[in-house]
This record gives structure tokens, C-alpha cells and sequence, in this order.
């Protein structure tokens, strides 16, 4: 019966790994997954996930399914956490306007925010960055949403192109869903800056626009996980200030507690009261009883103890610090050698100014083939992971992108 099944073609970014594990070559680099390495080029359990796995082998009662929208004590500390900080933030919490829910980390939150818009929300157009994270598009339109692009990276400048974004923004269909990166846009690594973010969201007020603001490297901007937060904040006064009556967040604890694998994040809808927040959360639980029941509780567990631990949340902050200043570090390392040790003519100041885990270098799909060539793996459109990088691997690197940009 499945006879009729073409071969699908590889994922563009996971892809890589299995070619990176295929190939020989001692000194492959692997530039395509953003997962976070230590200094060895090694995936690296945060101290303060150690300490939270001990503290739950201790205390942990039971392996029971946990509610449909994960657990009362995991949702109350996500609101805590997330909207706890800021006066609006916790003024929409107390006034019962934030439904949250656990979701299978970001992609799993996003997936059933999607469904959710497609069942309860009258426009399926959804405004996203041009580029945006692949699997975005995907989401969406598999959910039944049409995606239509807003300009957002100026290739001229490997900066943002504000004045084309605004200008689609206030072109759009009124009402539209648009989609935000919170912030180290993937897979450009620039984010406007806050005075962009207020221009922005003058528009999104004007045009009545629906956000989803999508977080998965929450921390990696500042190296502050409750900095970072910012421009939710932002979001948030302009709900108070009456400028816009609903957003919707997805947030992951993917990387920042590198918990990759434990699929553990979380989904907010803000909605106009405490009565509309009843209804909301029931069909919520609707849309993701069919899809999975309920969420695994292993990863919830230990967000729950970082979040509540005040020893542990502490440590956690430093470990989000090591990770975000390994990562600018790389990135100057690698800028050095490339300006300084090979004198390549190219303007790499982008490698600077761009954040988070990604930096989109500019190099061609040719210049990529070549890359792959010499054994260092990274996305077709010349995106780069900086946690690829470390200290034993940075000057093989440079060396690569210097013959390949000058042949
Ligand atoms: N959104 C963006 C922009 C991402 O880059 C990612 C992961 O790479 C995600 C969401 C979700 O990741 P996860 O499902 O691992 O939390
Ligand atoms: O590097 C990226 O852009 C992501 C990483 O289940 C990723 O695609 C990989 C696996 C996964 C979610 C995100």
C-alpha cells in the first residue's frame, strides 16, 4: 500500500549531523544544529540541572500522568517566571488574563498555539519573518495557516531591513497573526533593537495585529535569562496601556536549561479576562487531548525545581552566563582569526553585532558546497552555529572560510 511513497528529502538542518557523523575527517566541524557545546566541542548538562536531577531521584513520588496542560505547580512557577518581574506582567497574572499550558518544549507549544488559531480565530493569514526558522512554516501551514513573509533581513548590510518590515506590517491585512522571534532571530541572529521593538509594535497596535511571540533562546541575548525578557515586558505595558487586547508566547527550555531532549517548554494566550480565560483553557485542552493528552513530566519536573529552588535558580542564572559567554567569545576568536590571522579582505563586523546562537556569515550556496567540502558542516543558506565552535577547532575554521571566500 505505500508503494506509491516518494523518498522524502533530508531535513536541512538535522541532515547535517548525518552527514557530519559519517565523515572521517578528524577535523570535521559541525556549524549546522543549534545545540550548545563546551570548550571539548561536547553537549554539556548545566550544574544547575544536575543539582535539580538529585533533588527529584530524592523527593520524586510518582511517575502519574500529569494534567492535560501539565501541572498546576509547573504553570503558577511559568507565570512567576516569565510575567513575575515586570508591574503589567503581573498585573495581566493577577487579573486572570494569562492561560498558560506545558508544551512538548518550543515546537510542541507552537503546534498547539497553531491549532488553537486555526479552530478559534476567523483570519488564517500568519505574517512571518523572510527567513524564519524552516520548521515555523511548517507548523503552520501542516496546522492549516497560510504564511505569508514580511521582509526582515537586509543582505546588504547582514543587518535589519526595519524599514521594509514596517512597511509590510502596515501593508498587511488587517487583523493578521504575525509571528515575532523574542529574540537571536533564527537563523539571521539580529534582533531589532528595543527602540525598533516600539516602532514594531506601533504597528502591530495600528494594524490590530494577533502576535505570536516565539522564545527558544531566552538568555542569549544578554546572557540574562529575566533581561531577555524585555521584550515581553514590552508586550505586556502595551496590553496595560489598552494598545492591544491579545498575544499569544511560546517559550522553551530547550536551550537555556539544555534540556534538548526533555521536550519541556510552555505556551501562553492572553486573553481580555478571567471569565474568556475559563472557555480559553478548556478548548485549549480540547486541542491537545487528541494530539498527545498530556505532556511528558520528567523535564517539567526539573524546570519546577530550578524555578523554585532559590540555590539552584541561582546557579542556573550563572550557567546561562557561561553558555552566552562562551559564545561571544567564539565569535570574537573567530573574527580575530579571520581579520587578523588570515587578513580576509570580507567585512565580518556581522559576526559581532549578530546574537544569540547563530550568525548568518553572507557565505553563497557555492562557497557553502566548498565549506562541506572540507569537512565544515553548516546550512545552505550560510547560517552558522557559534556553540560548534571552540578554541582547538577555530583556526581550521578560519583557514576554511579565508580559501573559500578568496579562491
Ligand atoms: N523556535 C525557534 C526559532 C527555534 O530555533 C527552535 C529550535 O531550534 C524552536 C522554536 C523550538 O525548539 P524546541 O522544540 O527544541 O524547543
Ligand atoms: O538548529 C535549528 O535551527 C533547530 C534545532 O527537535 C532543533 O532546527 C533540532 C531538533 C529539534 C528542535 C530543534
Amino acid at each position: 500500500v505505500w508503494a506509491s511513497v516518494q523518498q522524502a528529502p533530508a531535513d536541512k538542518i538535522l541532515g547535517l549531523t548525518v552527514l557530519y557523523n559519517k565523515d572521517t575527517n578528524p577535523s570535521k566541524i559541525n556549524l549546522g544544529v543549534g545545540a550548545y557545546r563546551d570548550n571539548d566541542g561536547k553537549p554539556w548538562i548545566l550544574p544547575s540541572v544536575v543539582a535539580a536531577e538529585k533533588v527529584l531521584s530524592q523527593t520524586e513520588e510518582n511517575k502519574e500522568y500529569v494534567p492535560i496542560v501539565g501541572s498546576p505547580n509547573f504553570n503558577s512557577l511559568i507565570k512567576k517566571f516569565l510575567y513575575g518581574a515586570s508591574a503589567s506582567g503581573q498585573s495581566l497574572v493577577d487579573s486572570g488574563r494569562v492561560v498558560t499550558s506545558q508544551g512538548i518544549s518550543g515546537t510542541g507549544a507552537l503546534k498547539v498555539l497553531a491549532e488553537f488559531t486555526k479552530s478559534f480565530y476567523p483570519i488564517r493569514k500568519v505574517l512571518v519573518p523572510n527567513p524564519t526558522w524552516a520548521n515555523h512554516i511548517a507548523i503552520l501551514e501542516k496546522s492549516g495557516l497560510e504564511t505569508e513573509p514580511y521582509r526582515y533581513y537586509d543582505y546588504e548590510s547582514n543587518g535589519l531591513d526595519v524599514t521594509g518590515l514596517l512597511e509590510d506590517l502596515r501593508k498587511a491585512q488587517e487583523g493578521s497573526v504575525i509571528l515575532l522571534h523574542a529574540c537571536c532571530h533564527n537563523p539571521t541572529g539580529v534582533d531589532p533593537t528595543l527602540e525598533q521593538w516600539d516602532e514594531i509594535l506601533e504597528v502591530v497596535s495600528q494594524k490590530k495585529l494577533l502576535p505570536i511571540l516565539d522564545m527558544a533562546y531566552q538568555g542569549f541575548r544578554t546572557g540574562d535569562p529575566i533581561e531577555d525578557l524585555a521584550i515581553l515586558y514590552k508586550f505586556c505595558d502595551l496590553v496595560a496601556a489598552g494598545k492591544l487586547d491579545n498575544f499569544m508566547l511560546s517559550q522553551s527550555f530547550a536551550k537555556n536549561m539544555g534540556l534538548y531532549g526533555e521536550r519541556v517548554g510552555s505556551l501562553s494566550i492572553v486573553t481580555s479576562g478571567e471569565e474568556e480565560s475559563v472557555r480559553v483553557k478548556s478548548q485549549l485542552e480540547k486541542v491537545i487531548r487528541p494530539i498527545y493528552s498530556s505532556p511528558p513530566s520528567h523535564g517539567s519536573k526539573l524546570v519546577e525545581i530550578v524555578l523554585s529552588n532559590p540555590e539552584i535558580y541561582a546557579q542556573w542564572l550563572k550557567d546561562v552566563k557561561v553558555m552566552n559567554d562562551r559564545l561571544v567569545d567564539m565569535r570574537a576568536l573567530l573574527y580575530d582569526k579571520l581579520k587578523n590571522t588570515y587578513k580576509n579582505p570580507l567585512n565580518w563586523e556581522h559576526l559581532l553585532q549578530q546574537q544569540g546562537m547563530f550568525c548568518y556569515t553572507g557565505l553563497s550556496p557555492e562557497q557553502v558546497s566548498s565549506l562541506i567540502d572540507k569537512s565544515v558542516y553548516l546550512t545552505g543558506d550560510g547560517r552558522i552555529s557559534i556553540a560548534g565552535i571552540y578554541e582547538k577547532n577555530v583556526d581550521y575554521l578560519a583557514k576554511a572560510i579565508h580559501e573559500v571566500t578568496t579562491a
